[in-house]
C-alpha cells in the first residue's frame, strides 16, 4: 500500500531506508534519534561526523549498520514557537527532501517517525496531518510504498473535533446496531437468511411452476442453473474499469486515489472475475468518489454490503457522507480508532 500508518518502533521496520528526527548537529540525541544510534551502533555516528551537521528543512543520507534497514536518512524538523516562524514550511520540507534522497537511491519502501512531534514540542495532530499531507501529494507523482511509524498511542492523534465528530457518528450508528437483544439478531439472521434462500432457488411463485415429472424437473433445473450462470451480472473488475473510463480517469489517477498500488490494480484489470476484499472495493469508492448508494452498488457487485455493525463501514461512511474522499484522511481517522485502513 503506498501509504500506510503503522505502530511500530521505527528501528525494527524492514525497509529501504528509515527517517530519522534528527538535530542540526547530527551527533545523536534523544527521542528517536537516540534510538536509532543505539540500534544501529557505533559506526553510525562515525559516519555521521563526516556530513558537516545538516540544516532544518533538509536531509542526507547514510548507511544503516546494525539496523534490518538499507538507508538512514537524517533529517532535522523544526522547533515549535507557536506556528509563527514557518514551522509548517519548514516540516514540509523535512518530507520532501527525505522523499528525494530516498527516491535517489533508489528505494521503494521509506518509513518516517513524526518528525518534530517530540522534543521540538510540533503539536502532534498537525505533525500528523503535515505528513500525510506532504506524503501523498509525493506518492501522486511517485511509485514507493511510505509508512509513518507511530511509536505509542499517546504519540498519534488526529484533531479533537473530527475525532468527537467521527463518535458520535459512530455512537448513532453502532450503539443501535449492537443494542439489539440476541433474540431479535437471530430473527434479523433468520428473515435474512430466509430472503436468501428464495432468491437463490427463484421466487414463490416459479416453485409451484415447477411440480412437474422429476427427470424433466432435473433437466429444467441444470437449464436454469446454465442460464442463470450464462446471465452473471456486470463483475466488480467490469464495473470499476467502467466507471473509471466514465470519469474520464487514468488508471493511474485511480489506483493513486485509491491507495493501491501498482500491481495490485493491474491484477484487477487483467481479471475479470477478481475477488476484492472489501477494504478495497471502499477504497476505489473513495477514489471514484461514489456517492453512499453507488458506493453500495459497487461493493455488491464484489460480495458486500456497508454494515453498521462495523465501525470501519461507518467511518467511511461518516467521510462519503460529507463529501470528503480524501483516501489519506480516511485512513488517518481509520487508524485512530484501531481500525485497518483502505487500500491494498
Ligand atoms: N520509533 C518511532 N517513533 C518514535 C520512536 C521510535 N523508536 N521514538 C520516539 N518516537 P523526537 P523531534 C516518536 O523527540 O521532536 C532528538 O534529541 C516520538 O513519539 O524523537 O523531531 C534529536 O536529536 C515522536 O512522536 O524528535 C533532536 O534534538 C516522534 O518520534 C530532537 O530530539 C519524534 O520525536 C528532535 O525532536
Amino acid at each position: 500500500m503506498p501509504l500506510e500508518i503503522v505502530r511500530n518502533d521505527i528501528t525494527k521496520m524492514k525497509v529501504d531506508a528509515i527517517v530519522n528526527a534528527a538535530n542540526s548537529s547530527l551527533l545523536g540525541g534523544g527521542g528517536v534519534d537516540g534510538c536509532i544510534h543505539r540500534a544501529a551502533g557505533p559506526r553510525l555516528l562515525d559516519e555521521c561526523r563526516l556530513l558537516g551537521g545538516c540544516r532544518t528543512g533538509e536531509a542526507k543520507i547514510t548507511g544503516a549498520y546494525n539496523l534490518p534497514c538499507k538507508y538512514v536518512i537524517h533529517t532535522v524538523g523544526p522547533v515549535w514557537r507557536e506556528g509563527l516562524y514557518g514551522e509548517r514550511e519548514k516540516l514540509v520540507s523535512c518530507y520532501r527532501a527525505s522523499l528525494a534522497l530516498a527516491e535517489e537511491r533508489g528505494c521503494e519502501t521509506v518509513a518516517f517517525p513524526l518528525i518534530s512531534s517530540g522534543i521540538y514540542g510540533y503539536p502532534k495532530d498537525q505533525a500528523l496531518r503535515v505528513a500525510v499531507e506532504t506524503i501523498s501529494a509525493f506518492l501522486l507523482e511517485h511509485d514507493m510504498t511510505v509508512y509513518i511509524v507511530v511509536f505509542d498511542r499517546n504519540s498519534y492523534q488526529i484533531g479533537k473535533k473530527l475525532r468527537s465528530d467521527i463518535q458520535e457518528y459512530i455512537d448513532d450508528r453502532y450503539a443501535d446496531e449492537h443494542a439489539d437483544s440476541e433474540g431479535e439478531r437471530l430473527r434479523r439472521f433468520n428473515a435474512g437468511a430466509l430472503r436468501g434462500a428464495a432468491h437463490f432457488y427463484g421466487a414463490p411463485e416459479r416453485v409451484s411452476e415447477c411440480r412437474v415429472m422429476p427427470e424433466r424437473k432435473a433437466a429444467r433445473a441444470a437449464q436454469s442453473l446454465d442460464d442463470a450462470v450464462g446471465e452473471l451480472d456486470e463483475s466488480f473488475s467490469e464495473a470499476l474499469l467502467r466507471m473509471i473510463g466514465e470519469r474520464g480517469m487514468t488508471d493511474a489517477q485511480c489506483y493513486k486515489r485509491a491507495n493501491i498500488d501498482r500491481k495490485h490494480f493491474s491484477k484487477i484489470r487483467g481479471d475479470k472475475a477478481y475477488q476484492p476484499g472489501k477494504r478495497t472495493v471502499l477504497a476505489f469508492a473513495v477514489a471514484l468518489r461514489l456517492s453512499l448508494r453507488e458506493t453500495e452498488e459497487l461493493l455488491r457487485k464484489a460480495g458486500f454490503a456497508l454494515s453498521h455493525s462495523s465501525k470501519a463501514d461507518i467511518i467511511v461512511e461518516y467521510f462519503i457522507a460529507r463529501g470528503n474522499y480524501n483516501i489519506f484522511e480516511i485512513n488517518e481517522a481509520l487508524f485512530a480508532f484501531d481500525q485497518n485502513l483502505l487500500g491494498a
